[in-house]
């Protein structure tokens, strides 16, 4: 379409765990065990084995997936599954609310400068609304949530990450096109649900994601960085380099995406 050759980037979609703030492992796998701890189930979760169930996304699916492949642990009802799960979101929103998740290395600063130069934010997440609320709140203030124009989260699409469906929807409820934006990522199934809903993706990576398939991103970095502790480029063109990414750089990488250069390719 011509009259979009020289339409800026406007747009920018994050993915929450991983990529807003590191959750996982001290955040979502501590209320997990809480929980199952709470309704004395006899397993745990420790730091190796949640990496590992991570591939699943969604955390009923998560819980599901494990069962499955222990039949020795009592196998519970999609009911039983979705009771844990409620009480793993309020366990979740606890440890949340009580200040010990801190946002990533730049994604304070990337957000106010999107919002100050007008572009439109999004969220694009396999996580529970709750979870991604608490979150925002006690991360930008309570006023966090206005930061993003929309935030598509958790059973709102019938399928999760890596399906495009999230993406999508995001897409349609801002109303954008998929050329006009960029979505943030930090694993592969999240980058695999950004490329197949059309978007230009900027992976940073993190101790559970490092060393999966990042093949079509843009850009793989180690964070987002801040002007006094700057990320690192760890694929992509400009390898080894070091960055405090802003706008500008978004915009540049976007570009180079558009002109078929710059993304990732297999080998
Ligand atoms: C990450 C997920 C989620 C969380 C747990 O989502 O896959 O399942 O691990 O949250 P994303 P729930 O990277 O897309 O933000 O237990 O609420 O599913
Ligand atoms: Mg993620």
């Amino acid at each position: 379409m011509e009259w979009r050759q020289n339409m800026p980037l406007n747009t920018l979609i994050f993915d929450v765990d991983g990529t807003l703030a590191d959750t996982e492992r001290d955040a979502h796998r501590v209320a997990f065990n809480r929980a199952f701890a709470e309704m004395s189930l006899d397993f745990a979760w420790d730091v190796e084995t949640y990496g590992r169930y991570l591939k699943v996304t969604g955390g009923k699916e998560r819980l599901g997936r494990f069962l499955d492949d222990h039949p020795q642990y009592p196998q519970l009802s999609d009911a039983d599954i979705a009771r844990i799960h409620r009480r793993k979101t309020a366990l979740y929103v606890e440890i949340v609310q009580s200040g010990a998740v801190a946002l990533r290395p730049g994604v304070a600063r990337l957000l106010r400068a999107a919002r100050a130069a007008g572009w439109r934010l999004g969220i694009a997440t396999t996580t529970t609304p709750d979870n991604v609320q608490a979150l925002l709140a006690s991360t930008l203030g309570e006023m966090g949530e206005s930061f993003f124009h929309y935030i598509g989260a958790g059973d709102i699409v019938p399928q999760k990450k890596p399906a495009p469906d999230i993406y999508e929807h995001v897409l349609d409820a801002l109303g954008a096109n998929p050329e006009d934006c960029l979505a943030l990522e930090d694993s592969e199934n999240g980058l695999r649900s950004a490329l197949a809903a059309g978007l230009t993706t900027v992976v940073t990576q993190t101790d559970y994601t490092r060393g999966q398939d990042f093949t079509g991103a843009v850009r793989v970095l180690d964070c987002l960085g801040e002007p006094d502790a700057p990320a690192r480029i760890i694929e992509g063109m400009q390898r080894d380099t070091s960055v405090c990414v802003g706008l500008q750089e978004l915009q540049a990488w976007w570009e180079e995406a558009h002109k078929g250069k710059g993304t990732l390719r297999n080998g």
